[in-house]
């Protein structure tokens, strides 16, 4: 393991979890620290879109980065290569981060004097849409090879999430992904989604993504939402 600070985090079995989330983000609002909870399925490109995402607003915030994970420590390997801020966070088995192992990270990771903070949940498409974090944004990846059945397959994902970026747009000619399809479904999950067409690995789309991250940053940080 390289020279990364790794945080192991605990479940509580008594914690009310909505309450805590609520906590956190007030007090995320109160240090006007903007927080991204990203989620996908394993591989579906958050370690490599959050890479290029901090490269390109890098100037213009202070950026940190929670890189949770049941176990390894190779995400936050990767940022600190990159020279990004950034932690481990171990969920000892779990497969998500919850609003009190969220908390627990934001304590250790003394967090005031970041603008953005970006965790990259576990993983997965289920346990992470089950419990809010306390997050200021939920943020969902689906790439090309996974298909656009996702959306349907699960809907609740798609529900709770703000956005959606549909990754690794440089392969379409490899998949049969229907992008109307794909917005059509997670729309009639979420009429309020957000869906970018991006890739991390050549940046085409991310002008889109990047304009909605700093808007709602500076809303974030600016006390008007
Ligand atoms: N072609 C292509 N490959 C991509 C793109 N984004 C990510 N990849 C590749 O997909 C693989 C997984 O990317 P990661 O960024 O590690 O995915 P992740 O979601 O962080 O994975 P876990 O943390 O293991 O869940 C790597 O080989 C990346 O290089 C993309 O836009 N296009
Ligand atoms: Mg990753």
């Amino acid at each position: 393991m390289g020279n990364v600070r790794v945080i192991d985090v605990h479940q509580s079995v008594y914690a009310v979890n909505d309450e805590i989330a609520a906590k956190t983000r007030a007090r995320l609002k109160e240090e006007k620290t903007f927080m991204v909870n990203l989620m996908s399925s394993p591989g579906a490109g958050k370690t490599t879109t959050l890479l290029r995402t901090a490269k390109m607003l890098g100037d213009r915030y202070r950026i940190g980065v929670m890189e949770a994970d049941i176990d390894s420590s190779v995400d936050a390997e990767k940022m600190a290569a990159a020279g990004i801020t950034s932690i481990q966070v171990h969920t000892g088995g779990e497969c998500a981060m919850d609003a009190h192992m969220t908390m627990q990270a934001l304590d250790e990771f003394d967090t005031k004097g970041f603008d953005l903070l970006v965790m990259e949940n576990v993983g997965n498409l289920v346990c992470p849409a089950e419990t809010d974090t306390g997050a200021s944004r939920n943020v969902v990846i689906l790439s090309y090879p996974e298909g656009d059945d996702k959306p349907l397959k699960y809907p609740l994902m798609f529900e709770v999430c703000h956005v959606v970026l549909i990754n690794k747009i440089d392969t379409k000619e490899y998949f049969d992904f229907d992008d109307e399809a794909v917005v059509e479904r997670i729309h009639e999950r979420n009429p309020l989604a957000k869906v970018f067409f991006v890739s991390a690995k050549t940046g085409e789309g991310f002008e889109e993504w990047i304009s909605w991250l700093d808007n709602n940053i500076k809303k974030w940080i600016g006390g008007t939402v």
